[in-house]
C-alpha cells in the first residue's frame, strides 16, 4: 500500500514536470523573458475595462467581459457562445495578474510559498497594484477586512497553500460573520499531487466550506479567469462576504492556449430573471405594509445594522427618514456611524453593553424598523423577553418588527418579524421614503426618551486623585482630541472591554469609521485591520484601540505597518488582564481569575525594537499632552496608557436576561464590588 502511494507519487510528479517541460515551461520561459506590459498591450487588455467602481459595495460586474471576442463552435454541441482569446500565451500566474487588474483590484495582501510560486513570479514587478506583505497570514486576512472596511471595496489575499491556507481561516470566518467582501486566493499542490498528502498540502477546499460564502478549486487554466470573475461577483453582492479561490500549482503555471469563455453567470443571476418580476410585486406590497406600520406607529424606533452601510446613500436615507417621521435611532456595533450620535434623535448602540436608553426603547416601542441588521445575540438579549410592547402592537396591527434584509436567511432566523422587506436596505427604504407621512414631532416619545437618557447616560466610577487612568477617560479625551484634528477619522479595536468602551464613549459621526470584529470576536483584529485601512485611506488618522491581551495576539504586524509605509496609531489600554473575562469572573464566578492575566511584553521596548515610536503614560497629569502628541506623530506610534484594573464595563444585560434588566452603574455596588474582591483574592486584585 505504501509502495503503491510512493509510486503514485512519483509518477504523478514526473508527470507533472514532463508536462512543465515540454509545454508549458517552454512558452513560460518565453514570456518570462518580456516585460509583463508588452504582453498586456499586444492583448489589449487591461485599460478599457477600467471602470469607476460606484463605492463602497461596488459591483465588480465588469459589464462587456467579452472584449476581443470570437464566437467559436461549443466543443459539445452546435450552440455558440463568446469565446475570449486575450489571454492566450499567458500563464495562469499572468492571468491571474490581469483579472486582478480588470477587477480594479488596487492591493493585495499576501505572503508567498512554494504553492503559489507562480502566482508571486507573474505579479513580481507589477506597477497595477500595491502588496502588502505581513509576518502571518492571518495578519493578511485582518488587513484586508480592514481595507474592505474602509474603502468599501473588495479586500484581496493571496497565500499558499497548507500552513498559509489554514492561516486565514479565522479572518475568513470573521468577514463572514460581520459580512466582509473578500477574495482570497490559496495555492495548492499540483493536481496531479492532490491527495497524495503532498508537502504543504490541506484540505482547504473542505476545511474553508463552513467559513465562506463559495469557495472552489480551479482545476485548469481555461477556467481560471471565469472563476475570478465569479469570486469577485460572489463576494461583493448580496449580503457581502468570503470566497476562497484554490489555486494548484500546475494551474498556474500553465499557458493558455486556446480561446475561453471568461463571463460568469451565477445560478442566482438566472433564478432572479426567471422570479425577477413576481418577487418585485411581493417586495412592492411589504414596501407598502411597512411604510402604513411607520405612518400609525406612536413608538418606532429605527435600528441600523451594519448592511446600512453596504450602500454609499444607507446613512443619508437612514437620516432623511429619521427627520421626516421623527423617529429615534439605534445601531448594532456595526452600525455605529450610520447616524451621527450628536443628532438629538440618536439613542446610540443597544444590546448586551449598549445605552440603557436604546435597551428602553426598544423594549417600549411599538414599532422597530431593522434595517441590515441580524438580530444577534448580544443586540436582543432574551429573545423570549425582546420587544414586548412592539409584538402586542403587532397582535393589534398597529406596530410590530420590520425587517429591512438583503440575506433570506437571516429573516426570521432569531426573531420573527412581522413584515419583511428582502434585498439592499437602503434601496427599499428610499421606496418606503415617498410613502412616509411627514411628521412634525413626537413629543410624549422623545420626552419619555430624554427621561431614560438623562437616568442612565454612560458613567463610571471616576479618578480619585492618587488612582489610575480610567480606561474611559482615555477613550473620551482622544475622541475629542481626534475629531479636531480635521482629518477623517477611522477606528479599529481588539475585542474586550476596550472595544465596548470604544464602541460606548467615542463619538461616532460617520459611516465606514468603525471598524471592529463584531460577530465573531477575534481578538488581534485591531492592528492588521487599523494597517488595512490606512492602506485604503493612507490620509486618515487611523487609531486602533486595543486591549493589551487583544494586541499581544498579532503584535508582529507592527513592523508591517511600518514596511506598509502605514502610520497608524496603537493605542493600548493596559490593564495587564484580559478584562472582559475577568468581568465575568468576577461577576458569575466569584472573582475565580482562573488564566486570564497574561505576562505582557515591555510594550515601549518592543516599538522600539519593531521600528515604531512609543509613548507610555501612567498619570493622569500625563495623558492629555500625550494623546495631543499621540494624534500628531508621523509614523506609526504606541501610546501605552496604564489604566485601572477590575473596571466593570457597564450598563451590562446578563445573559438570559431581557434587554431592560440590565445592570447599570452604581458606585455604591461597584466600592462594595471591589471590596469583595480584594477580600475573596487575598488583595491579589
Ligand atoms: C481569539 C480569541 N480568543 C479568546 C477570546 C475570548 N476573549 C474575549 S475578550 C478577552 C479578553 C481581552 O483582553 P484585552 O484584549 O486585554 O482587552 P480588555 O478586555 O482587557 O480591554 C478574551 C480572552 C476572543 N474573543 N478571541
Ligand atoms: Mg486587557
Amino acid at each position: 500500500m505504501i509502495r503503491n502511494t510512493t509510486s503514485l507519487r512519483n509518477v504523478s510528479s514526473r508527470r507533472y514536470i514532463t508536462q512543465l517541460t515540454k509545454t508549458s515551461m517552454s512558452s513560460y520561459a518565453l514570456l518570462r523573458n518580456r516585460p509583463y506590459s508588452a504582453i498586456a498591450s499586444n492583448n489589449n487588455i487591461s485599460s478599457s475595462l477600467k471602470t469607476n467602481r460606484p463605492e463602497p459595495s461596488p459591483s465588480f460586474d465588469l459589464g462587456s467581459t467579452d472584449q476581443d471576442p470570437i464566437t467559436l463552435k461549443n466543443k459539445w454541441g452546435n450552440s455558440t457562445q463568446k469565446m475570449d482569446s486575450s489571454l492566450i500565451g499567458l500563464t495562469g500566474g499572468q492571468i491571474f495578474h490581469e483579472m486582478m487588474v480588470r477587477n480594479n483590484v488596487d492591493t493585495v495582501f499576501g505572503y508567498p510559498g512554494g504553492a503559489i510560486l507562480p502566482v508571486y513570479d507573474a505579479i513580481h514587478d507589477s506597477k497595477q497594484f500595491k502588496f502588502v506583505l505581513p509576518k502571518h497570514e492571518q495578519g493578511a486576512g485582518h488587513m484586508a477586512e480592514g481595507y474592505a472596511r474602509a474603502s468599501g471595496k473588495c479586500g484581496v489575499v493571496l497565500v499558499t497553500s497548507g500552513p498559509g491556507a489554514t492561516n486565514v481561516v479565522t479572518p475568513m470566518a470573521d468577514a463572514l460573520s460581520d459580512g466582509i467582501p473578500m477574495v482570497v486566493f490559496t495555492g495548492q499542490v499540483p493536481t496531479s499531487a492532490i491527495g497524495t498528502d503532498a508537502f504543504q498540502e490541506a484540505d482547504v477546499i473542505g476545511i474553508s466550506r463552513q467559513c465562506t460564502k463559495w469557495n472552489v478549486m480551479v482545476k485548469n487554466v481555461e477556467e481560471l479567469p471565469r472563476r475570478i470573475n465569479e469570486a469577485f461577483q460572489i463576494a461583493t453582492s448580496g449580503r457581502p462576504g468570503p470566497v476562497l479561490v484554490d489555486l494548484p500549482k500546475d494551474v498556474t503555471a500553465a499557458v493558455l492556449k486556446n480561446p475561453i469563455p471568461i463571463s460568469s453567470v451565477l445560478p442566482s443571476t438566472t433564478l432572479k430573471n426567471l422570479i425577477g418580476s413576481i418577487h418585485d410585486e411581493f417586495i412592492k406590497e411589504n414596501i407598502a405594509k411597512a411604510a402604513n406600520l411607520i405612518n400609525i406607529a406612536k413608538r418606532p424606533v429605527l435600528y441600523a445594522g451594519g448592511g446600512i452601510l453596504n450602500h454609499s446613500d444607507g446613512s443619508t436615507v437612514l437620516k432623511e427618514i429619521s427627520e421626516r417621521a421623527k423617529i429615534p435611532v439605534t445601531t448594532s456595533i456595526q452600525g455605529l456611524g450610520s447616524f451621527d450620535q450628536d443628532d438629538p434623535k440618536s439613542l446610540d448602540m443597544l444590546g448586551m453593553h449598549g445605552s440603557a436608553v436604546a435597551n428602553m426603547a426598544v423594549q417600549n416601542a411599538d414599532l422597530i424598523i431593522a434595517l441590515g441588521s441580524r438580530f444577534d445575540d448580544r443586540v436582543t438579549g432574551n429573545i423570549t423577553k425582546f420587544a414586548p410592547r412592539a409584538r402586542k402592537a403587532a397582535l393589534e396591527n398597529k406596530g410590530g418588527i420590520i425587517h429591512f434584509e438583503i440575506s433570506p436567511k437571516n429573516i426570521n432566523k432569531v426573531v420573527q418579524c412581522d413584515v419583511s422587506v428582502e434585498g439592499d436596505a437602503t434601496t427599499n427604504l428610499k421606496r418606503v421614503l415617498e410613502t412616509v407621512v411627514p411628521v412634525k414631532e413626537r413629543a410624549e416619545w422623545f420626552n419619555q426618551i430624554e427621561e431614560w437618557k438623562q437616568k442612565f447616560d454612560y458613567n463610571y466610577l471616576k479618578e480619585t486623585p492618587d488612582s489610575k487612568i480610567k480606561p474611559q477617560t482615555v477613550i473620551s479625551k482622544l475622541s475629542k482630541i481626534a475629531h479636531t484634528t480635521g482629518k477623517e477619522v477611522i477606528v479599529t479595536t481588539g475585542v474586550g472591554q476596550h472595544q465596548m468602551w470604544a464602541a460606548q464613549y467615542w463619538t461616532w459621526k460617520k459611516p465606514r469609521t468603525f471598524i471592529t470584529s463584531g460577530g465573531l470576536g477575534t481578538m488581534g483584529f485591531g492592528l492588521p485591520s487599523a494597517i488595512g485601512a490606512q492602506v485604503a485611506k493612507p490620509d486618515a488618522l487611523v487609531i486602533d484601540i486595543d486591549g493589551d491581551a487583544s494586541f499581544n495576539m498579532t503584535l508582529n504586524e507592527l513592523s508591517s505597518a511600518v514596511q506598509a509605509n502605514a502610520p497608524v496609531k496603537i493605542l493600548i489600554l493596559n490593564n495587564e488582564e484580559q478584562g472582559m473575562v475577568t468581568q465575568w469572573q468576577s461577576l458569575f464566578y466569584e472573582n475565580r481569575y482562573s488564566h486570564t492575566h497574561q505576562l505582557n511584553p515591555n510594550f515601549m521596548k518592543l516599538a522600539e525594537a519593531m521600528h515604531v515610536k512609543g509613548i507610555k503614560v501612567t498619570k493622569q497629569d500625563e495623558l492629555d499632552q500625550a494623546l495631543k502628541k499621540f494624534v500628531a506623530t508621523e509614523g506609526p506610534v504606541i501610546l501605552e496608557v496604564e489604566v485601572e484594573k477590575k473596571v466593570p464595563v457597564l450598563p451590562m444585560v446578563p445573559a438570559g436576561k431581557g434587554l431592560d434588566e440590565f445592570i447599570s452603574f452604581d458606585p455604591e455596588v461597584e466600592k462594595e464590588q471591589n471590596r469583595v474582591r480584594h477580600e475573596r483574592t487575598g488583595a491579589l486584585h
